[in-house]
């Protein structure tokens, strides 16, 4: 599906000694892993992001705290997901404007299908409209 969705992870184990969640590429994974990284620290109500990927994409996971994601596809429909619960995936194909705000400590692991280029990025919203995808 070609669109920004929740993706549900499995969660292995139970209260008494908590649990591990997991993400494959066989399993439920639609791309091959080739970068990961984290945001920390990010100061309550932030708000980053303000771009698209011309290639990327990604999977958005809200380990803790809560962080509300912004997209706006090709199409300019315009979604929000309100991400808190460390076992959902939010999964972004390339060409999806989006803006994350943090809030409660939000620490964010993000999942890439390629290395870092900035080339890769839109950072100007009429750049976005004008791109052909
Ligand atoms: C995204 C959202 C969810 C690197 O040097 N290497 C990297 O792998 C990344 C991701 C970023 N950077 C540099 C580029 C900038 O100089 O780190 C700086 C901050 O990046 P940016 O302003 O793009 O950060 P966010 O939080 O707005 O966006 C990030 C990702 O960059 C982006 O791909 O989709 O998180």
């Amino acid at each position: 599906m070609n669109k920004p969705h929740l993706i549900k992870l499995n969660k292995i184990g139970n209260s008494d000694l908590g649990y591990l969640v997991v993400i494959e590429e066989s399993l439920n994974l639609p791309f091959k892993i080739k970068r990961n990284y984290w945001t920390i620290s990010i100061p309550n109500n932030i708000k980053r992001g303000f771009h698209a990927h011309k290639k990327t994409q990604q999977i958005l996971v809200c380990l803790n705290g809560e962080i509300i994601v912004e997209t706006i596809d090709k199409d300019l429909n315009k979604e929000i997901f309100e991400l808190t619960d460390p076992t959902l995936g939010l999964y972004l194909p390339p060409c999806v404007w989006h803006t994350m705000e943090y809030k409660n400590d939000a620490i964010q692991l993000v999942m890439a299908s390629d290395l870092y280029f900035e080339n890769d990025y839109i950072r100007n919203y009429e750049d976005f409209l004008n791109f052909k995808y």
